[in-house]
């Protein structure tokens, strides 16, 4: 096993990583930020190392620094965790070229992922179902452009190759909407990415965000966990995700978790992934394909057992898969609520000094948190605080769980979403499952 690895990140997914590291006999050292000096994984850690000020372009996404930090520790391998430099090749390439085991796929993978035209050329020629689009990067041509986009059929989405996660993307609905619209993606494309290559799809009006959980080791194993609903979100911000996504029948399970494991065989992954689709009238479209541990990997391991971070760490040291496909059986239903520092009316970020915790408990629920009683939430990073996880024997008993467990929850001093969760939970919509991407939003009066 991996004798001691730097945890390349902050909050509840770095302690999320010490916890894996602890059971495996792996020592860990916490890279921190000048503002995180108190997380509660910096306090546990074996080791300590702070990587700078509070921005994260000067501590964690501060590649120098990192790599420093795994020299003066006599570490092996570096964890990147989720967000930050989980999904940046040239980190990987620079860890590796380091002499450190990056805790991920490899380089090439990252990159060709992270480009969405490679991506998705990738998974078609796999024989992923995708959405139906342009083959490879928009020309210049725009009579060919337009011819493009009547044979996919209006309305359809113009996207960034360097884009994902909602950024660079605009719809259009109408032949006299194309050029401008193109235009405007490439000119937003260049200026964020420093790409302005972009693709074209036929827009999905009505669909949900259905993910699967893969798993590749070293040795050529590769298993599916089954899938996830991720369709409550705000603003490309996932809210509440659950496992598995309601009305996924097991062949559907089996034949959509089948074809990511033979893509996974075909490119050679290695690690931990996640194969986004969008899920509208039975079909699974592939849209991306995220490289890292995901926040919502818990809903996951509630329903398989499995300790994805464990299974990662267990690839990185080259030992194989602790399990085959026949063993991963869903048993039950988990939901996760985000908890949020933030205002649950106004979406804006709340940091600021906890003054009383009480976290709920009992059968089924799990807390995955960092924070604690007179912890502060400082106001350099994202909002989210932790993670509350209900596990139950079907759907309604894991919410019925997650209702107790949110109204158990006190958290005072700062603004939490709980609030928002408490709507959501007890929506009569959600509660039936199968909601679009769009659901929420228009819960809220948001979408334009
Ligand atoms: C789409 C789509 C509809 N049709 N592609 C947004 C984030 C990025 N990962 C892809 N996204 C979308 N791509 C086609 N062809 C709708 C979205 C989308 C979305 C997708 C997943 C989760 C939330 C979303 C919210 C708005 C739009």
């Amino acid at each position: 096993m991996l004798d001691k690895i730097v945890i390349a990140n902050r909050g509840e997914i770095a302690l999320r990583i010490l916890r894996a590291c602890r059971e495996l006999g792996i020592r860990a050292v916490a890279v921190h930020s000048e503002a995180d000096r108190d997380l509660k994984h910096v306090l546990m850690a074996d080791e300590s190392v702070c990587i700078g000020p509070p921005p994260s372009s000067d501590s964690y996404l501060n590649i120098p620094a990192i790599i420093s930090a795994a020299e003066v520790t006599d570490a092996v391998a570096i964890h990147p965790g989720y967000g930050f430099l989980s999904e940046n090749a040239d980190f990987a390439e620079r860890v590796i070229q380091s002499g450190f085991i990056f805790i991920g796929p490899r380089p090439e993978t990252i990159r060709l992922m992270g480009d969405k035209i490679s991506a998705k050329e990738a998974m078609r020629k796999a024989g992923v179902p995708c959405v139906p689009g342009s083959e490879g990067a928009l020309g210049d041509d725009f009579m060919e452009n337009l011819r493009l986009a009547k044979d996919i059929g209006f309305p359809v989405i113009v996207k960034a190759a360097a884009g994902g996660g909602g950024r660079g993307m605009r719809v259009v609905h109408s032949e006299a909407a194309l050029m401008n619209a193109i235009t405007i993606t490439r000119a937003e494309a260049l200026a964020a990415f420093g790409s302005d290559e972009l693709y074209m799809e036929k827009f999905l009006e009505q669909p949900r965000h259905v993910e699967v959980q893969v798993l590749a080791d070293s040795h050529g194993n590769v298993i599916h966990l089954g899938e996830r609903d991720c369709s409550m979100q705000r603003r490309h911000q996932k809210v509440i995700e659950e496992a598995p996504a309601p009305g996924i029948t097991e062949t559907q399970r089996r034949d959509i978790g089948n074809r990511c494991v033979e893509a996974c065989l075909e490119i050679g992954y290695l690690g931990a992934g996640t194969f986004e689709f969008l899920y509208e009238n039975g079909e699974f479209y592939f849209i991306e394909m995220n490289t890292r541990i995901q926040v919502e990997h818990p809903v996951t391991e509630m329903v398989t057992g499995v300790d994805l971070v464990k299974e990662q760490l267990r690839i990185a040291a080259g030992e194989p898969l602790a399990y085959t496909q026949d063993d991963i059986v869903i048993r039950g239903h988990a939901v996760e609520c985000r908890i949020n520092a933030e205002d649950p009316e106004t979406f804006m970020p709340s940091p600021g000094l906890i003054e009383q915790l009480h976290l709920p408990g009992g059968p089924g629920i799990r807390v995955d948190t960092h924070i604690y009683a007179d912890y502060k939430v400082p106001p350099f990073y994202d909002s989210m605080i932790g993670k509350l996880i209900a596990h139950g024997e079907d759907r309604a008993s894991a919410l019925a769980r997650m209702r107790t467990a949110l109204s158990e929850t006190i958290i005072t001093g700062i603004r939490s979403n709980i609030p928002l969760h408490s709507r959501i939970v007890n929506d009569s919509a959600f509660k039936a499952g199968g909601q679009s991407i769009h659901y929420l939003e228009d819960l809220l009066g948001l979408r334009e």
